[in-house]
């Protein structure tokens, strides 16, 4: 009931989302499922301290990933990222945590993985641009659009962090 009062208030009133309730969305790519990447990526994502909110397996839909990337779709290789994105089935996944858009952004590292250092997911595990294993939101506000594009609300749990105390101050 508090986190669906928060959830609420944090839609209705934008600049009061963030802190440890802030929330993004991140995808492991085809790529990375068939490499047997989803653990990895939990893993980091876990050990850091973010809070796991939503979870699942997903085919998907032409139509989803349009609307996802739809700020690319003029870019040349819209096409081919549509087609690697739809190639097999995705891990689309929510974290919930302090800065958590920025943080996962570092843990994940660079667009481009020549650029992605070492201790990054692509720096560690892609060599291409086109196959660079992980999505994560790039901005609080690019996060609420991708949550709502991938999750019912139903689909997203609340639940008590025990570890919540040890994290934050
Ligand atoms: P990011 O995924 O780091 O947020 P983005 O939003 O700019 O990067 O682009 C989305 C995805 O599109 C990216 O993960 C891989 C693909 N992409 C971006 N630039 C590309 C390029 N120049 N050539 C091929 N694929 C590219
Ligand atoms: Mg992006």
């Amino acid at each position: 009931m508090i986190c669906l009062v928060l959830t609420v208030f944090a839609n209705l009133f934008p600049a009061a989302r963030g802190g440890a309730h802030e929330r993004t969305f991140v995808a492991v790519k085809p790529d990375g499922v068939q490499r047997r990447l989803v653990g990895e990526v939990v893993r980091r994502l876990e050990r850091k301290g973010f809070q796991l909110v939503a979870l699942k397996l997903v085919q998907a839909p032409e139509e989803l990933l349009r609307e996802h990337y739809a700020e690319l779709r003029q870019r040349p290789f819209f096409g081919r990222l549509l087609q690697y994105m739809r190639s097999g089935p995705v891990v689309a996944m929510v974290w919930q945590g302090l800065d958590v858009v920025r943080a996962s952004r570092a843990l994940i590292g660079a667009t481009d993985p020549a650029d992605a250092p070492p201790g990054t997911i692509r720096g560690d595990f892609c060599v291409e641009i086109g196959k660079n294993v992980v999505h994560g939101s790039d901005s609080v506000d690019s996060a609420r659009r991708e949550i709502a594009l991938w999750f019912r609300a139903d689909e997203l749990l609340c639940w008590e962090d025990s570890a919540g105390h040890w994290l934050y101050e």
